[in-house]
C-alpha cells in the first residue's frame, strides 16, 4: 500500500530529473569536462527507496549516484561545482561526478563497478555493532552482478545477517555489452540462492518500488538480514552523454560498415558476418531504447498523479525555480 503522499515522492524525481538536465546542458557547453554519467530513467528507484531513510542510515553507490545524492538532499551547488571539477565542490573538486562523498549525508560513491556491495555492508556491520536501528543501502548496476565482491557482499551480508538493502538497477546493459550475453542464470536467482529475501519490481512505477522498498526496509529494521530489490529501469541517456551508440545512425554506419565487411586481408566472411550481425543488433537494440519514452517514470508518475486529480503545476514551478537558481549559483561562483 502506498502509504505517503505521491506528490512528495513525484517531487524528489523531478527534482533528480531537471538537475540532471542542467547538469547536460553544462556538460554540452564543455563546462564539465570527461564522461558524464546520468540516472535519468533511474529517479522512481531513488526517491521510492530513499523515501524509507532515516537520519543516520548510509547510502553506498555507483556512477550513476546523481539522483541518490539530490533526493538525499545533498546541496546541489555544491554538486555542480564538483562535477565542474573547482575547488570549492563537494570533494574539492578531486572526486568529479563518480567519486562523490558526503560524510553529513553517510553517503559516498565509486566508479568501481561492484564496490557499492562491501561498502553497504561494512557500514551495515558497523550498524549492527552498535545496535542503533540503522540500515544501508547499496545501488548498483545489472554489470555489477557479475563482479566477485558484490557476491561475497551477498554472502557475509546472509551470513551476520546485516542490515543492508542491495538495489540492483537493471538497465539490462553494462556499457555496450548486453547483460544476457554475460549473465548465467537469473540475478534473481542468484541473490536467492544466498538465503536472501530477494525481490523483483518495475522501477518505472514510483508506487510499485516505493511498496516493495518499503516492506525490505521494514524487514531489515527487524532484524531478518539484509534484502535484494531488482528493479528495473530504462537506461534514457545511453551508458553516458555523447554515447556513440546511442547516436548510431544506420545511414551513417551503412559506409563504413561495408568498407570494413569488404576489405581484403582481415578475418575469415563467417567471422565479419557474426561481428556485423552483432552490431546491427546493438544499433538496433539502441535504437528502440531511445524511443521508450512510455518507460520514463517522471512521465508515468505524472499521469497517477493526473488520474488522482492532483494538481502539480505548483511543485513544477518550485522545482524548476530551484534547479534554475542552483544552476545560476554555481555558475556565478565561477
Ligand atoms: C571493476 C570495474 N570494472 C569495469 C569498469 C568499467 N565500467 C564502467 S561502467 C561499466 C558498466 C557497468 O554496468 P552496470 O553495473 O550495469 O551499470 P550501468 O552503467 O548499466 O548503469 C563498466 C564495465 C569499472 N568501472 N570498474
Amino acid at each position: 500500500m502506498f502509504d505517503r503522499d505521491l506528490s512528495a515522492v513525484y517531487r524528489q524525481m523531478l527534482r533528480s530529473r531537471l538537475f540532471e538536465e542542467a547538469v547536460k546542458l553544462l556538460w554540452e557547453e564543455g563546462k564539465i569536462s570527461g564522461e558524464m554519467h546520468l540516472g535519468i530513467g533511474e529517479e522512481a528507484i531513488a526517491a521510492g527507496v530513499i523515501a524509507h531513510l532515516r537520519d543516520g542510515d548510509a547510502m553506498a553507490l555507483d556512477h550513476r549516484c546523481t539522483p541518490p545524492l539530490v533526493v538525499r538532499g545533498v546541496d546541489l551547488v555544491l554538486m555542480l561545482r564538483e562535477f565542474m571539477g573547482k575547488g570549492d565542490g563537494l570533494c574539492r573538486g578531486m572526486g568529479g561526478h563518480m567519486h562523490m562523498f558526503s560524510p553529513q549525508h553517510l553517503a559516498a560513491s565509486s566508479g568501481i563497478v561492484g564496490s557499492s556491495g562491501p561498502l553497504a555492508t561494512g557500514f551495515a556491520m558497523a550498524a549492527q555493532y552498535r545496535n542503533n536501528n540503522c540500515l544501508s543501502l547499496a545501488f548498483f548496476g545489472d554489470g555489477a552482478c557479475n563482479q566477485g565482491m558484490l557476491m561475497e557482499s551477498f554472502n557475509l551480508a546472509v551470513a551476520w545477517e546485516l542490515p543492508v538493502l542491495f538495489v540492483c538497477k537493471d538497465n539490462a546493459w553494462a556499457i555496450t555489452t548486453q547483460s544476457s550475453h554475460v549473465t548465467g542464470g537469473n540475478i534473481l536467482e542468484r541473490a536467492r540462492s544466498f538465503g536472501m529475501d530477494s525481490q523483483e519490481v518495475d522501477g518505472t512505477d514510483i508506487e510499485a518500488v516505493y511498496t516493495s522498498a518499503g516492506n525490505a526496509v521494514d524487514r531489515i529494521r527487524n532484524g531478518r538480514g539484509p534484502s535484494f530489490l531488482r528493479a528495473f529501469c530504462p537506461r534514457m541517456q545511453g551508458h553516458y552523454l555523447g554515447d556513440p551508440l546511442r547516436r548510431a545512425n544506420m545511414m551513417e554506419l551503412t559506409i563504413p560498415l561495408t568498407k570494413a565487411f569488404t576489405t581484403q586481408p582481415g578475418a575469415p566472411v563467417a567471422e565479419r558476418s557474426g561481428s556485423l550481425g552483432m552490431l546491427l543488433t546493438l544499433v538496433g537494440k539502441a535504437t528502440v531504447e531511445k524511443q521508450l519514452t512510455r518507460n520514463d517514470p517522471i512521465t508515468r508518475a505524472r499521469n497517477k498523479l493526473k488520474a488522482q486529480k492532483i494538481d502539480i503545476s505548483a511543485i513544477d514551478k518550485e522545482v524548476e525555480k530551484e534547479i534554475k537558481q542552483a544552476l545560476e549559483s554555481a555558475l556565478l561562483a565561477e
